[in-house]
């Protein structure tokens, strides 16, 4: 059984306890594993405009900004800040010279996610179990190397154009990756703001096309050694009120978890069809970011101006929902006032809530979500939050 659940650099000081309470994590055996995925290592975004996009998670969600790479480092062709909050890394890349093919993915897709990449103890191990399995190798196993010493790298395809890369940083001290230098914020953190304002990186959602998803599902499985989570949204979900059907992979010891949803054929359009053809095909959705109390921190995103999807009064009045609940750590009216859901399941409960999308195209957003037991993804909340997300969709002149 190993405990290890990240670089110590990354780590920060959130211990592997707090993150299984965060993440909701399972004992696991690695040995028996084909395919053993540590964490996640980084969420790496292509954006219109780095430079602010790094300042927006700086201002925005509290994080830190920890390194760089640019021009000014000897990489002529883009801009790309690493931040940090807690075990969370966050990547933000623009193109520089206009032949940057970042310009062109820009293009083709906005502001989106091009690679999950993965903490893993032996990147050659992986790749060649993935070759095996029939997936495609972008990126042979190869050694990069600076003053901080040595990381070792490969990557992997996933739905549409995005990857995993696979990182074994465990002979390397330096801030990030070779090529980038240590970059502290010039920014103060905002009054009162607590150190920051998530934990960890939750679970990764990917939208594929109609009738793909349990190929992808099928892949994480063959391919990356992934298990299937019980919760999903079947065909009983989808035709009366979701539009998606979705099912859940993970890693092992549940550190790296990946829904997977697809468009339902149902009266309205999808809220997926809305992301494919704005995306330009299929992507990752929404990040989840865990934290240890939702409502400070909805509270000072709220202040910095992000905005979250509206859960009507409605919701909170249900008597259903109520009874369901039953007891949780504030009064019901304290969620209501920050407009948070919560779900219950026979491990626990959730708290959790969603962001508008955050780039100009109706596509990548982000979820809070505060675990208490619960080892699911708010199942309970599917009705009311799918009808939240259509209201917005119509605002959009998209449904
Ligand atoms: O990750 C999940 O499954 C939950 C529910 O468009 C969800 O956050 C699923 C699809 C979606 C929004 C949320
Ligand atoms: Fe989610």
């Amino acid at each position: 059984m190993t405990h290890t659940v990240g670089s110590g650099e990354q780590m920060d000081d959130v211990s592997y306890d707090q993150l299984r309470q965060l993440v909701g994590l399972v004992d696991h055996d690695e040995t028996t594993d084909p395919f053993p995925v540590r964490a996640m290592d980084a969420v790496v975004f292509v954006v219109g405009n780095a430079t602010q996009a790094a300042w927006f998670y700086q201002a925005a969600f509290g994080m830190t900004l920890v390194a760089y790479s640019g021009p000014e480092t000897g990489n002529s062709d883009h801009k790309a800040f690493v931040l940090t909050s807690g075990s969370a890394r966050f990547v933000v890349k623009g193109g520089v010279q206009p032949s940057s093919p970042l310009l062109d993915h820009h293009r083709r897709h906005g502001d989106g996610v091009v690679d999950l990449a993965l903490e893993v103890a032996d990147v050659d191990r992986c790749v060649e179990h993935a070759r095996a399995m029939g997936a495609t190798v972008l990126d042979e196993p190869h050694d990069e190397q600076d003053e901080h010493g040595t990381v070792r790298t490969g990557a992997i395809a996933t739905y549409g154009e995005t990857r995993h890369t696979l990182v074994d940083r465990s002979r390397y001290a330096g801030p990030y990756l070779p090529g980038y230098v240590e970059r502290h914020s010039t920014m103060e953190r905002a009054e009162g703001a607590p150190r920051r304002l998530f934990q960890a990186v939750d679970h990764c959602v990917g939208n594929v096309e109609l009738g793909n998803m349990d190929h992808w599902v099928d892949f994480y499985r063959r391919v990356m050694g992934f298990v299937n989570m019980a919760e999903f949204v079947g065909d009983d979900i989808a035709t009366e009120y979701s539009a998606l059907m979705s099912k859940v992979v993970a890693n092992g010891n549940h550190r790296v978890k990946f829904p997977l949803n697809e468009p339902a054929v149902a009266k309205k359009r999808s809220q997926i069809d809305e992301y494919l053809d704005y995306y330009g095909g299929p992507g990752c959705q929404h990040i989840a970011l865990a934290t240890n109390d939702i409502i400070s921190t909805v509270r000072h995103m709220r202040k910095a101006g992000v905005e979250f999807l509206n859960v009507p009064d409605s919701y909170y009045d249900d008597p259903e929902l109520r009874a369901r609940i039953g007891e949780v750590r504030v009064p019901i009216e304290t969620l209501q006032e920050h407009g948070i859901l919560v779900d219950r399941d026979e491990d626990g409960y959730l708290l959790q809530l969603f962001t508008k999308p955050i780039g100009d195209r109706p596509t990548v957003f982000f979820e809070l979500i505060e675990r208490h037991g619960s080892l699911g993804f708010g199942k309970g909340n599917f009705k009311a939050l799918f009808e939240a997300i259509e209201r917005e969709q119509q605002r959009r002149g998209n449904l």
